[in-house]
């Protein structure tokens, strides 16, 4: 009995140090602040932001602010929104309310409230939950969107838009994700975008989710993915990085109900249907601790091909490294000198002589700065 007893204590033991092996001294817990130890992880997703609308009144000014004013919002919207009105927001039973009423303020014939997370909750990657109900009727328009916090590429539309969900009344129980970048959007009419059916969308709750990591975003519903975007080196050989894939930088959430306006208004403004409400049950935002679970450099990146070259540049792909936990960014290098990074597997150097031979070289980083070897070539640039 002795004996078997040590033997399962040493197989528990042995099981115990597997178990931490894996993971070095990987604190799965390292990024959960008190405010969200309610909750639990979701894999690797460990909850770093929250609100789950507990406290009756206003939205928590440490977690929310909001865009203030009736001008149109670049879409002609009809609403003027409030700051910190609990006419058009406030939380009651657990259930944060952004309400839309037809009251003239500002010149505006609506108003309604447009909460950011700016400042207060911006994250670079990341797993948002939203729990949402839909307001209903023609000439809303609610969304569940981001923004990026320090436009790291310029403004609207050079550092992008990601919107989790928005819905148009007068189209009900249809939504519609889509991402917005300098060479995809809507001013172009080649925003990149997708719809799902959800009937149930403006009489139960369902939950909005965005799932963010390097060089690919996915929208579900209810745990369902309906979109996923992602960057084709291919099709951008003449665009320029940041302009079809400038999510490698903070963004900030919205929730909003817009009235009226060039998509929400496009089939006019049902006056009988005030007040509308959009409901949110909770926000919930995770991320991974890409850095602390990381143990091993990265392979080096695939082969490079040359995509086209100039007189004064060459532009390149290659296959992407491999990582035990995810490659950040690639360094590339011109004979030696950094020259740039991107998240992606591409990229146009520039500014070189002519009819001059340049070794170009490659590594791969992970988020703990773990280096990969380096993949070279030596390419020609052309006459001029
Ligand atoms: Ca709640
Ligand atoms: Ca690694």
């Amino acid at each position: 009995m002795v004996k078997r007893i040590c033997i399962l204590v040493l197989i528990v033991f042995v099981s115990l140090v597997i178990a931490a092996c894996e993971r070095g001294d990987y604190d799965n817990r390292s990024l959960v602040p008190d405010e969200c130890a309610h909750l639990g992880n979701i894999g690797d997703w460990q909850p770093v932001w929250c609100d789950e609308f507990e406290e009756d009144g206003l939205p928590d000014p440490d977690r929310w602010g909001y865009d203030v004013g009736g001008h149109g919002w670049g879409n002609q919207e009809l609403q003027y929104y409030t700051d910190a009105d609990p006419n058009n927001a406030f939380i009651e039973d657990g259930i944060l309310h952004i309400r839309a009423l037809r009251t003239s303020q500002g010149g505006n014939d609506y108003t309604s409230a447009r909460l950011v997370s700016k400042w207060r909750g911006d994250w670079e990657y990341g797993r948002i939950q939203v729990k949402a109900r839909m307001p209903s009727g023609r000439g809303v328009w609610p969304a569940i969107w981001m923004l990026p916090t320090e436009n790291r590429y310029g403004g609207w539309p050079k550092s992008g838009e990601i919107d989790i969900m928005e819905y148009v009344g007068y189209n009900p129980g249809l939504i519609h994700g889509t991402i917005h970048t300098d060479e995809y959007n809507h001013m172009h009419g080649t925003q990149i975008g997708y719809s799902k059916e959800v009937p149930t969308a403006e009489d139960e709750f369902h939950v909005y989710e965005m799932i963010w990591e390097p060089r690919r975003i996915e929208l579900f519903i209810d745990g369902e993915r309906f979109a996923i975007f992602g960057y084709n080196p291919l099709t951008n050989i003449d665009v320029e990085n940041y302009a079809a894939w400038p999510f490698d930088q903070p963004f900030h959430l919205i929730l909003n109900l817009a009235i009226g306006g060039t998509w929400g208004g496009a089939q006019g403004v049902d006056d009988s249907i005030f007040p509308q409400m959009m409901e949110v049950k909770y926000v919930r935002v995770f991320q991974k601790d890409y850095a602390a679970m990381d143990e091993e450099p990265p392979t080096p990146p695939g082969e490079i091909t040359i995509q086209k070259t100039g007189p004064d540049h060459i532009r390149f792909m290659w296959d992407h490294a491999e990582d035990d936990v995810m490659v950040h960014r690639y360094e590339i290098f011109v004979d030696d000198e950094l020259v740039g990074d991107t998240t992606l597997n591409a990229f146009n150097v520039t500014n070189l002589d002519p009819a001059t031979e340049y070794e170009i070289s490659i590594q791969a980083v992970d988020f703990a700065k773990n280096r990969s070897d380096a993949q070279s070539i030596t390419v020609e640039t052309d006459s001029p």
